[in-house]
């Protein structure tokens, strides 16, 4: 495995140390219920996009350990009807367990509410639900911490002045509406003089987000950065800025994925890409779902043993699984994902 290092930490991250309190889930027991295999279905936003392939390859993991019957099913791109759709045919088939990332909070929330009403446990992971509509939501940071990287490391890039451009996922996704939250609350307290210009939707798509970008540089002759928030628009903005012949006067940022972003990197077209274990993440969300449907995690629970990620903090409802991390020049090489 490789070692992590010179990892900066994102600043800001509020993590509680409650460790070791009470109840503590193991997923120790067997894995059946009532004589059957435990199934979990499991929902990317999309299955095109390299983020939730890479999810995938986790949650595979945690099945094959497990002993857990893996469906897997999802939009091929961002579709929030067509997930719904899936979760009715869950509901159908009788599942032990869902987990979803939602593309959209209120939207998906009717079925999931009906899945629990069925008996079915219900998890969410990286983008969330309305909480009454599942157990628990397994969050890659907190939105605080990740928010407030994003901001410090884009005043930092522009030397704490100037204008900038967020390209999110979309406006309905709860993880994006949280982290551009503390975007701009962490801009008003501590970078007055960084302005946000706009912000445009790119639905998830590389494609999409390069022709944003590329209006954005034409319209805006000052702006100084891109804050790419969702991994497709990384690389998306990064080819506009490099067609534009911008590279360094426009400076590019955002939440992507090592693989993706790589040669932009050491081309000095991207400056830095945020991002925590993908795989990890699929593998937290198979494995929280089991507990779940096993009993081994119950409501109140603080803390959970999640095999080899080992111990990890629950706060209320939500399972954290940990920090991000800036990936760099000096440490994108080292991560193959
Ligand atoms: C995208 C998805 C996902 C988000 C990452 C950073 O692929 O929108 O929800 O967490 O980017």
């Amino acid at each position: 495995m490789k070692k992590i290092i010179s990892l900066i930490v994102v600043a800001g991250l509020a993590f509680v140390s409650g460790c070791g309190k009470s109840n503590s889930s193991s997923g120790g027991s067997s894995n059946v219920t009532g004589g059957k295999k435990i199934t979990v279905a499991l929902m990317p936003k999309s299955k095109g996009n390299a983020y939730f392939i890479s999810c995938k390859k986790g949650a595979d993991k945690a099945a094959n350990e497990l002993g857990v019957d893996l469906v897997f099913d999802g939009p091929t791109d961002p579709d929030p009807a067509k997930q719904n759709e899936i979760v009715e045919n869950w509901i159908t088939l009788g599942v032990d367990a869902i987990a979803v990332a939602c593309e959209n909070r209120e939207g998906i929330s009717t079925a999931l509410r009906k899945a629990k009403a069925k008996g079915i446990k219900v998890v969410t992971y990286d983008a969330d639900a309305l909480p009454n509509a599942r157990d628990f939501f397994v969050n890659q940071a907190t939105p605080e911490g990740i928010g407030y990287g994003l901001m410090d490391e884009a005043a930092r890039l522009c030397g704490n002045e100037g204008e900038f451009a967020i390209i999110t996922a979309s406006l309905t996704a709860a993880n994006m509406i949280e982290w551009q939250k503390y975007i701009e609350a962490h801009r008003a307290d501590k970078y007055p003089n960084m302005k946000m210009i706009a912000l445009r939707p790119c639905d998830d798509m590389k494609d999409k987000a390069q022709s944003e970008a590329t209006a954005l540089l034409s319209a805006n002759p000052n702006l100084k950065c891109i804050m790419a928030i969702c991994s497709p628009a990384v690389p998306g903005s990064a080819e506009a800025i490099k067609q534009a012949g911008k590279i360094g006067k426009v400076k590019l940022l955002g939440l992507g994925l090592p693989n993706e972003n790589k040669r932009y990197v050491h081309d000095g077209v991207t400056d830095s890409v945020i991002l925590w274990k993908t795989e990890d993440l699929g593998y937290l969300a198979v494995f929280a779902a089991d507990a779940l449907a096993k009993g081994d995690l119950k409501p109140g629970d603080k803390t959970i043993k999640a095999g080899p990620l080992g111990e990890l903090q629950i706060e209320g409802d939500s399972i954290l699984l940990g920090k991000p991390f800036i990936f760099n020049k000096s440490n994108i090489d080292q991560f193959d994902f």
